[in-house]
């Protein structure tokens, strides 16, 4: 009986590790609050659209799509806006690459929002971060262990931020 009660509580608890997995941003997943394109999550005042299929990432070419759904390539602006996405990128069960909107391109170590020319906000790098690997880092992927340069042109995903 005892033994019972305990593989009972094993169960439940497998049950509930499971669920807790099962995050609306599983990737790929429905019922995500997205749509065939995109995961979208909010927080604050913006919309986050993470693109669900990974491509050539070309700055331009995106932040047009970004633009073409009322936004722009991801910004961060501040810590907090920084965990949030971080936090849901480690939801993510995919750990591919997500570039951000954020470059150094002609300005090498100076980082700025690539749609609107300013400053980047709020910088958190990864350990040893940014080091502009054989001089051609210039883009920024994101991960739940922070920002890192990295070439511009890999297969990836990207993140659209729209203002709400
Ligand atoms: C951080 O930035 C986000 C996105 O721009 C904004 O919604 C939020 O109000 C900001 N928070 C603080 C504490 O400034
Ligand atoms: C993206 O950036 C992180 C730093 O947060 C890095 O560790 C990771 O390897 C990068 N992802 C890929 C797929 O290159
Ligand atoms: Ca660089
Ligand atoms: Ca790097």
């Amino acid at each position: 009986m005892a033994l019972l009660s305990i593989f009972l509580l094993l169960a439940a608890l497998v049950i509930t590790t499971v669920q807790g997995n099962l995050s609306p941003l599983r990737w790929p997943g429905r019922g995500d609050g997205g749509d065939a394109t995109y995961i979208t999550v909010k927080y604050g005042n913006s919309k986050y659209l993470i693109s669900r299929k990974a491509e050539p990432f070309d700055l331009a070419k995106m932040n047009g799509r970004c633009r073409g759904s009322g936004g722009y390539l991801l910004q961060i602006d501040n810590r907090t806006e920084d965990s949030y996405v971080r936090y849901k990128l480690k939801k993510i069960r995919d750990r591919s690459l997500v570039y951000t909107g954020i470059t150094d391109l002609g300005s090498e170590g100076r980082f700025y929002n690539y749609n609107d020319k300013t400053p980047a906000g709020y910088l958190k790098w990864r350990r040893r971060q940014p080091d502009n690997w054989r001089g051609k880092e210039h883009c920024v992927n994101i991960s739940r262990w922070g920002l890192n340069d990295i070439d511009c042109g890999r297969t990836a995903r990207y993140i659209c931020e729209i203002p709400l």
